[in-house]
């Protein structure tokens, strides 16, 4: 199914947006194979267990995607810094962070929608990539939402960093709708390399290792919250991901209130 005027693709975007979604495009599975963190996951999973050297081992075959998803879904939901909990981990919210609850939910409308309506199988993504989930940052680079900054991180036009990201894969080949021609680290001096807790750009470039230091740091130290705040009935134990790099961010800092 391929149209010459991106009619199904705009459809498609249209109806993320149309169900909350900040930012929407379309990739293609084969340009985001030939991305570079499928290339260097392979080679250093995240998760130990993941890693075939490591006495943990239990599973990993590479990264393992069905052939007949052609081309994925990806969109994102603005997390300005006047809402942090969107970003809070709670193991009794559903999805975990308030802000994946949206989104899960979203993927789901999206994924009946697209069956339904277009006739399109598609299957919701899991978060984690270990899980089956895909590189949404390369995902959304290649599908025009923004590009990845010298913070590792998605920047957009629209809200700089302070996006979150789901994707959806669906078995139809269509349109890429990006790159983006956008250059937004040019000339900036890196105040996101300058924020970091643990010097993660200490070499010039992200280490993820010293970025987990403080993460699992943070997942230690769980902070019990009431339930409202986090969108349940009941209080629970929350840790706080970091966001210095992203915060430090200039790009698109006006384009948010209280950000
Ligand atoms: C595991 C994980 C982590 C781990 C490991 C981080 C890491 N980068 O490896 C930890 C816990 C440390 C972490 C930290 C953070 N994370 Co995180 N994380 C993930 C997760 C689940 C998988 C990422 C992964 O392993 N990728 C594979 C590795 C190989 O890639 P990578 O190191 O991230 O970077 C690659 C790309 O940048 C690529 N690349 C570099 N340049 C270019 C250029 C082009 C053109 C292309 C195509 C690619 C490309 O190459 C790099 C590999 O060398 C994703 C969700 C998902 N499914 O994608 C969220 C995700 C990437 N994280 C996110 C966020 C927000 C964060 C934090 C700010 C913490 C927080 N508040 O949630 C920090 C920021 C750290 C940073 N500056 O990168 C967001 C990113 C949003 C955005 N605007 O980009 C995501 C998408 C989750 C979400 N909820 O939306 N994270």
């Amino acid at each position: 199914m391929k149209s010459d005027d991106n009619k199904i693709e705009k459809t498609i975007v249209d109806k993320a947006k149309a169900l909350g979604a900040s930012l929407a495009g379309i990739a293609s599975i084969k340009d985001l194979k030939a991305s570079k963190s499928y290339d260097v996951y392979s080679n250093a999973p995240f998760y130990e267990e993941y890693d075939c050297e490591s006495p943990n081992y239990f599973k990993f075959k590479g990264v393992e995607w069905r052939e007949a998803h052609k081309s994925i879904l990806v969109w994102a939901l603005v997390h300005p810094a006047s809402e942090p909990a969107l970003d809070w981990w709670s193991m009794k919210v559903p999805g975990f962070t308030p802000g994946n609850r949206v989104m899960r939910r979203q993927s789901k409308q999206l994924r009946i929608w697209l069956g339904e309506e277009l006739g399109i199988k598609a299957l919701s993504l899991p978060y984690q990539i270990e899980f089956g989930g895909a590189f949404l940052k390369d995902s959304a680079h290649l599908a025009g939402l923004g590009v990845i900054g010298k913070n590792n991180l998605l920047v957009t036009p629209e809200f700089g960093t302070r996006v979150r990201l789901r994707g959806i894969f669906m078995e139809v080949e269509l349109e890429p709708t990006g790159p983006l021609n956008f250059d937004p680290c040019n000339g900036c001096d890196r105040p996101c390399h300058r924020s970091c807790p643990r010097e993660a750009f200490r070499s010039g470039v992200f280490e993820r290792a010293l970025c987990k230091k403080e993460n699992d740091q943070r997942d230690a130290d769980v902070e019990l919250i009431d339930g409202p705040i986090m969108g349940i009935e009941e209080a629970s134990k929350v840790s706080k991901p970091c966001r210095y790099c992203e915060l430090a961010c200039p790009v698109a800092q006006d384009a948010l209130p209280e950000n």
